[in-house]
């Protein structure tokens, strides 16, 4: 497994997303997940899952230290006396000590983000978490976090694939050493039918979405995967033996259109 370096960090390249994966299905992909080879399991308290990925963890008979456990902290829990016992709680549900990255979920302007960060932070220190992060931060927000920010920010986790250009949030997170994390990394299934994905993979036997998952580690950017079926889980990490040329990354990312975000929710910031 590739992994990407970020302030500290260490983050295995390609994780299980579990972003609508529920109930035994999320325990028993997140167990067959690690016997396949995964070690990036990312979570978060709003998916209400953090118990059955523990018990996947369990099951799988994987070493704790050998796996890197991420949950985000929903902006319900963003005020700082909150924020603290909301972690203390995934880690309750979760059945362990600590975890290796704990994110903001999503910005809340109603909260003054220097006190979340500050409780963040302290969180961290508690050694609840070896790594804070924060997710969907604009380029703008990434800015002001970093300058806020008493611990290092080792990762913005958005959505990324062909089909939305983050060409400016990538950036920011290199100018400040954080990993790029992609949620959504096969745009929800609709890379299977792209004409361009399939010809690039026709030359390199894969599938359209092994060729863009290695369009996204090949930036450096850690994806995150989500199924629930379980021969789609050996497919998303098979992408390691092959490599794809200057011409078919500017391929890949020629399909980037401004309708290409497709998590759009009330509550997200505006995107530059
Ligand atoms: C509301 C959840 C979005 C992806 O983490």
């Amino acid at each position: 497994m590739r992994f990407v370096e970020a302030n500290g960090a260490k983050i295995p390249a390609v994780g299980l997303g579990t972003w609508e994966l529920s109930g035994r299905t999320c325990a028993r992909v997140v167990e067959q997940a690690l016997r396949l080879g995964y070690r990036h399991i990312d979570t978060a308290q709003v998916y209400d899952n953090e118990r059955e990925v523990g018990d996947g963890l369990r099951a799988s008979g994987v070493r704790r230290d050998d796996v890197f456990v991420t949950t985000k902290v929903w902006t319900n829990h963003f005020a700082p006396h909150d924020l603290e016992r909301s972690v203390k709680e995934s880690l309750v549900r979760l059945r362990l000590p600590a975890v290796d990255l704990v994110l903001l979920h999503w910005p809340n302007p109603h909260v003054p983000l220097e006190e979340t960060l500050g409780a963040l932070a302290h969180a961290k220190r508690m050694g609840l978490t070896r790594h804070i992060g924060v997710s969907n931060f604009t380029v703008a927000l990434i800015e002001q976090a970093v300058a806020l920010s008493g611990e290092p920010l080792v990762c913005n986790q958005v959505e990324y694939h062909p089909y939305l250009d983050q060409t400016k949030v990538r950036a920011a997170c290199d100018q400040h050493g954080m990993a790029l994390v992609a949620y959504s990394p096969i745009a929800k299934g609709r890379i299977k039918a792209d004409q361009t994905l399939a010809a690039i993979g026709r030359a390199h036997h894969k599938t359209p979405a092994q060729i863009c998952l290695r369009w996204l580690v090949q930036q450096n950017v850690s994806a995150i995967p989500r199924t629930s079926r379980i021969e789609r889980l050996s497919e998303n990490i098979e992408i390691f033996d092959f490599e794809l040329s200057d011409e078919e990354m500017g391929q890949i990312a020629a399909l980037a259109s401004p309708k290409g975000r497709l998590t759009d929710f009330g509550f997200a910031p505006k995107w530059d």
